[in-house]
C-alpha cells in the first residue's frame, strides 16, 4: 500500500486558455508524480508507512522523527495539495458558489467579491513558492490564508502557520504558471477564477465542516 498518482480528471488542454496543456502535462506527469514517488520513499520506516491518504498523513507529521520529517512534509504535502488542486478545477467552470458555501462565504467575508480579493491577495503576496487556501478553521468558520512550499492547513499551526481543513487551494509556485504567464502571477490568479469548480468546492466544504 502506497500513495498513488491520481489521473487528471480532464484532458490536459481542457482548461485552456486559462491554463495551457503543456503546463498541465508537466505539472501533473512530472511535478505531482515526483511528489508521489518521493513521498513514498520518505515515509518508509516512519509511522506513516502504509498510509494511503496524503491528507491524513499531513495531519500526522508530528509522529515522524525530525531527520525524516522535512522530506515527508515537502513530498506528501505536495501530493495532497496537487490531488486537491486538479479536483477543484474543471472546464466550463467559474462563476459563483451557491447554497451553503455561498452563504458561508458571505458570512465570513462580507461578499463573494470580498472573499475573491482576500484570496487573490494571499496568493499574490506569498513570497516565493507556496499556496493560497480557503479552509475551515478550528472554530468551524471559513478562513483565507497562505502557506510556504508544500505546506497546507491540515499540517497545523506548528508546521503550516495556519490550521484547518482545506476547501480550495491555488498553487502559486512558478511551475504552475510560468510557461504561459511568465512573471505575471496576478494574471494567473485572475484566470484561475474561470476554472474553479464551485460544485466540487462545495462538496469539499461539506466534508470539511463535518
Ligand atoms: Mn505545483
Amino acid at each position: 500500500m502506497a500513495f498513488e498518482l491520481p489521473p487528471l480528471p480532464y484532458a490536459p488542454e481542457a482548461l485552456e486558455p486559462h491554463i495551457d496543456a503543456r503546463t498541465m502535462t508537466i505539472h501533473h506527469d512530472k511535478h505531482h508524480a515526483g511528489y508521489v514517488s518521493k513521498g513514498n520513499a520518505a515515509v518508509e520506516g516512519t509511522p506513516l508507512a502504509g498510509e494511503t491518504c496524503p491528507w491524513k498523513a499531513c495531519t500526522r507529521l508530528g509522529e515522524v522523527s525530525e531527520d525524516k520529517r522535512t522530506a515527508v512534509r515537502n513530498n506528501v504535502g505536495g501530493h495532497a495539495n496537487h490531488a486537491l488542486f486538479w479536483q477543484v478545477m474543471a472546464p466550463n467552470a467559474g462563476g459563483k458558489p451557491s447554497g451553503d458555501l455561498g452563504k458561508a462565504i458571505d458570512d465570513a467575508f462580507g461578499s463573494f467579491d470580498a472573499f475573491k480579493q482576500k484570496f487573490a491577495d494571499a496568493a499574490a503576496t506569498r513570497f516565493g513558492s507556496g499556496w493560497s487556501w480557503l479552509y475551515v478553521g478550528g472554530d468551524g468558520k471559513l478562513a483565507v490564508g497562505s502557506t510556504a512550499n508544500q505546506d497546507n492547513p491540515a499540517m497545523g499551526k506548528t508546521f503550516a502557520g495556519i490550521e484547518g481543513r482545506p476547501v480550495l487551494g491555488l498553487d502559486v509556485w512558478e511551475h504552475a504558471y510560468y510557461l504561459n504567464y511568465q512573471n505575471k502571477r496576478p494574471d494567473y490568479i485572475e484566470a484561475f477564477w474561470n476554472v474553479v469548480s464551485w460544485p466540487q468546492v462545495s462538496e469539499n466544504f461539506e466534508k470539511a465542516r463535518g
